[in-house]
């Protein structure tokens, strides 16, 4: 076997699907929806004994708009049956199962079929395609193995796309270090935050993260800004792209950008039907470019169909750019579970991010704490100032941050610029918000 083979001249060639036009995918989609439909109201009790309840039968959809007529499905809905009622098909027939941890109460639980694999794994490789990673490449994952999607799925899509997979799976960022310079990867996978943590890691020991063989990052699993792809891009000297998806409706490959255009996430219509909908008023379904909360359902899915799921993310829909069949997605403003009110005032964590990282001095390692003394809520952020911020300067940056803060979000709140090193790292996805007003 030549070790210098000559990895770019690898055969990449799109699906088809990727190339098919809005009026296509269109079609696809209504075929899809009612085999779906159908699926889901034969095979599973809680479907139909909720759209009996609701007056809606598969035959009631025409066309796609009619899927309005069909109620929601919730995370409350996979508690409901916990752990696997919302299968659709014979547990024999289920090849794997995943779970997702969430906050409280029992796990969620989804199941996959060999075909559901393997679709799971082809639009996983698409997502890896459109961020520029190439077949030949080596490719380190670092998303966390075991119940958690981001592991298996991003690497079966990573093998899928012909790729070497190093599977490191999430932690021990030493080792991670070790076998990006032994190994020399050529793209990673992993949160972005903790991609940060590897690359603060490295500077900690006196490595320079522009100097390793990655070329592509390919981030998920947890909203980020604009402003952390920059930071992240310039550490690493790489390109780095999104990466979406959630457990109930698949796992990482949903949706998955461009690295030539970094203008959001395309989602595969052919297998995802994506609605908008007003996060506080379910009944509106709102237009392309709307803000509003997202809601999937699923085209093919065989194991677990999910029909109208509320994923509780905020975003809009735009066309599609390098696919023009498949609509692209915003960046995930935050979820509609994490949105602070503040004295009357909503916010998100990615709000205070785009903030801090528009001060010199301040670095992207930040929390928010909600306290409630004397009854009123109050928000502090702790943020750590820069390696290289002298104490003046982070005093400086903690008065420009409270001034920013009040007048982009119209809040005040308690700014605290800490030592470096000082706040917890990533290991995964972050936990950005600590709520003491309850406590
Ligand atoms: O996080 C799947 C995944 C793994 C996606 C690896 C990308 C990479 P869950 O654990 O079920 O699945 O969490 C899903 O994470 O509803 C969003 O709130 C958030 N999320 C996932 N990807 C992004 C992203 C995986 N690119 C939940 N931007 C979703 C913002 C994201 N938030």
């Amino acid at each position: 076997m030549s070790q210098t083979s000559n990895r770019d001249a690898l055969p990449n060639p799109l699906d088809p699907e990727e190339t098919m036009s809005r009026d296509e995918i269109e079609a696809i989609q209504l075929e899809r929806l009612k085999e779906t439909l159908h699926h889901a109201y034969t095979n599973v009790p809680h479907y139909k004994e909720k759209y009996d309840a609701a007056g809606v039968h598969p035959e009631d959809l025409k066309e796609l708009g009619d899927l309005a007529l069909f109620p929601f499905t919730d995370k409350e809905d996979l508690r409901k049956t916990y752990p696997f009622g919302m299968f659709a098909v014979p547990q024999h027939e289920v090849s794997r199962i995943h779970a997702s941890s969430g906050t409280t109460g029992k796990p969620t639980v989804v199941g996959y079929t060999q075909q559901d694999l393997a679709d799971w794994a082809k639009l996983g490789a698409r997502c890896l395609r459109l961020s520029g990673v190439k077949p030949g490449w080596k490719v380190h994952n670092a998303y966390g193995y075991g119940l958690f999607t981001g592991g298996l799925g991003a690497h079966a899509a990573a093998e899928h796309l012909g790729a070497t997979v190093i599977p490191m799976s999430g932690g021990q960022t030493d080792k991670q270090i070790s076998l990006i310079q032994d190994f020399a990867p050529d793209a990673i996978l992993c949160t972005p935050t903790y991609l940060l943590t590897i690359g603060d890691a490295m500077q900690r020991k006196g490595l320079d993260p522009r100097s390793t063989s990655l070329k592509v990052a390919v981030l998920g699993a947890e909203p980020w800004t604009e402003e952390m792809r920059h930071e992240l891009e310039e550490m690493f000297n790489i390109d780095a792209c999104d990466i979406y998806g959630l457990s109930e409706v698949m796992g990482p490959g949903v949706a998955g950008e461009s690295n030539e255009r970094k203008d959001g996430s395309h989602i595969w219509e052919d297998h995802f039907r994506p609605e908008i909908i007003d996060a506080f008023d379910s009944s509106k379904v709102l237009g392309d470019g709307e803000h509003g909360e997202l809601v999937f359902t699923s085209l093919t899915k065989q194991a677990l169909p999910i029909i109208r799921y509320r994923t509780h993310d905020l975003t809009r829909l735009m066309p599609g750019s390098v696919r023009p069949g498949h609509r692209r997605m915003g960046r995930i403003t935050g979820r509609s579970d994490d949105m602070i009110i503040l004295r009357g005032v909503n916010l998100f964590p990615s709000q205070i991010e785009e903030l801090i990282l528009k001060v010199p001095g301040l670095s992207p390692h930040f929390q928010l704490i909600l306290s409630r003394p004397d009854r009123m809520d109050q928000l502090a952020v702790k943020v750590e100032r820069r390696m290289d911020a002298t104490a003046e300067q982070a005093e400086h940056a903690g008065k420009e941050l409270a001034k920013l803060i009040k007048i982009h979000i119209g809040s005040s709140c308690a700014i605290d610029v800490v030592e470096p090193e000082s706040l917890e790292r990533s290991m995964g996805k972050l936990k950005r918000i600590y709520d003491l007003r309850n406590q």
